[in-house]
């Protein structure tokens, strides 16, 4: 049968994977070397050198290139290299039109390293879409989406703007860390690239620092493998070991953090001591409509507002927590809990952070795959 015939959950399995050549094993062995035995010069088979390629990151390679539905994958060493090679697509004095509300580590590169070497982002609410196009000019040649962003879960059309880049000739990139191809795949909404922090739910242990990239376009694909031997952050195999076997299991995994997710939301939103949720699942989420449309489900991630509290008050809900670990990071099966304004955040000015809603209150929930009522409990123990 064919590869592409396949669903979600096979591919999600299989996508890529053929049993190793040596000796028919069915996991890709982690093939701990640096280098490969040539008979004469350039004669090998197919692999001279592991940061230009190595037979367990290629199977990782596959695997991504076939659960988001592109034709080509590639494994970074962190979901911040991975934009790394994306926006080393530009020349000085382009530009970029980027979501507000984002990951403060995608902010941090943008601003601090790469406005360095002449190229401007500018950070704009796109909930609704329309207004997208007003900020776009001759120099705009990217336009970045997170979406459910992170740590607001706001949900930005992707059909939508995909459009708009296409009017006006430039590329899309979407990071679709929050929602995975399980909830939604943005090349088949029209964007050029997706995005991963493979850290997150597709690596799903809290065991590895991944990034990816996936494309349909040989010349798109071509650039960014160029970019990613040339600067040379690429992901190790114990690590593109350790992300494929997490892939194998995704499907599994989100449809449980979807379940849990949905079980807390609505035991924050009914909770009297709380006084905002933030989750794409509820009706009256401004972007819910868009989210039933484009995800397949809301997914696990969750950030809510206790009532009438400040910074001290969410530190001390954090604190209390006992089976949700607060700490960074997100979608393995165990439940954290973050503070974004003094950590995942930290690196986006008050003023700026503040702008998009992630005001010192805010307290982020990754919802794991435990039972939910034992999730209920702790955070009934925690906020009171
Ligand atoms: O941490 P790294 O693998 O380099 O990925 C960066 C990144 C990119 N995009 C999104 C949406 C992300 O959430 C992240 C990493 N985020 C966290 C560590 C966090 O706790 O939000």
């Amino acid at each position: 049968m064919s590869e592409k015939k396949l669903k979600f959950n096979s591919r999600a399995i299989h996508g890529g994977q053929r049993p190793d050549k040596a000796y028919g094993a069915v996991m890709p062995p982690i093939y701990q070397t640096s280098t490969y035995a040539q008979t004469t010069p350039g004669a090998h088979q197919g692999f001279e050198y592991s940061r230009s390629a190595n037979p367990t990151r290629t199977a990782l390679e596959n695997s991504l290139a076939s659960i988001e539905n592109g034709n080509y994958g590639l494994a970074f060493a962190s979901g911040l290299a991975a934009i790394d090679a994306v926006i080393k697509l530009l020349e000085p004095g382009d530009e970029v039109v980027s979501t507000n509300d984002l990951y403060g580590g995608s902010y941090r590169l943008f601003r601090q390293v790469f406005e360095k070497f002449g190229i401007s982002f500018r950070f704009i609410g796109m909930q609704n879409a329309d207004t997208i196009g007003d900020h776009i000019n001759e120099k705009t040649k990217l336009i970045w989406v997170e979406t459910p962003t992170n740590p607001m879960m706001n949900v930005i059309d992707i059909r939508a703007v995909s459009d708009l880049a296409k009017k006006h000739n430039l590329l899309l990139a979407v990071d679709n860390t929050f929602a995975t191809p399980y909830l939604q795949t943005p090349l088949d909404m029209g964007a050029d690239i997706v995005m991963h922090s493979a850290t997150k739910y597709l690596g799903g242990h809290s065991d590895v620092v991944v990034g990816a990239l996936v494309v349909k376009d040989k010349a798109l694909a071509d650039q960014l493998y160029f970019l990613q031997n040339a600067s040379g952050a690429v992901c190790g195999p114990m690590d593109s070991f350790l992300t494929l076997r997490g892939i194998k299991t995704l499907h599994v995994r989100m449809q449980r953090h979807c379940e849990n997710g949905r079980v807390v939301a609505e035991y924050l939103a009914g909770h009297p001591k709380v006084e905002k949720v933030y989750w794409p699942g509820f009706k009256d989420h401004p972007n819910h409509d868009i989210a039933k449309n484009q995800m397949r489900d809301f997914g696990g991630m969750i950030s809510f507002v206790p009532k009438g509290s400040g910074y001290a008050d969410a530190i001390k809900i954090v604190e209390k927590l006992r089976l949700f670990t607060l700490a960074e990071s997100l979608g393995g099966v165990e439940s954290l809990a973050g503070h974004p304004a003094s950590m995942t955040h930290a690196s986006i000015p008050k003023e700026e952070r503040e702008k998009s809603g992630v005001v010192d209150s805010l307290i982020r929930l990754s919802v794991g795959i435990e039972d939910a009522d034992d999730l209920i409990a702790d955070l009934e123990q925690a906020i009171g």
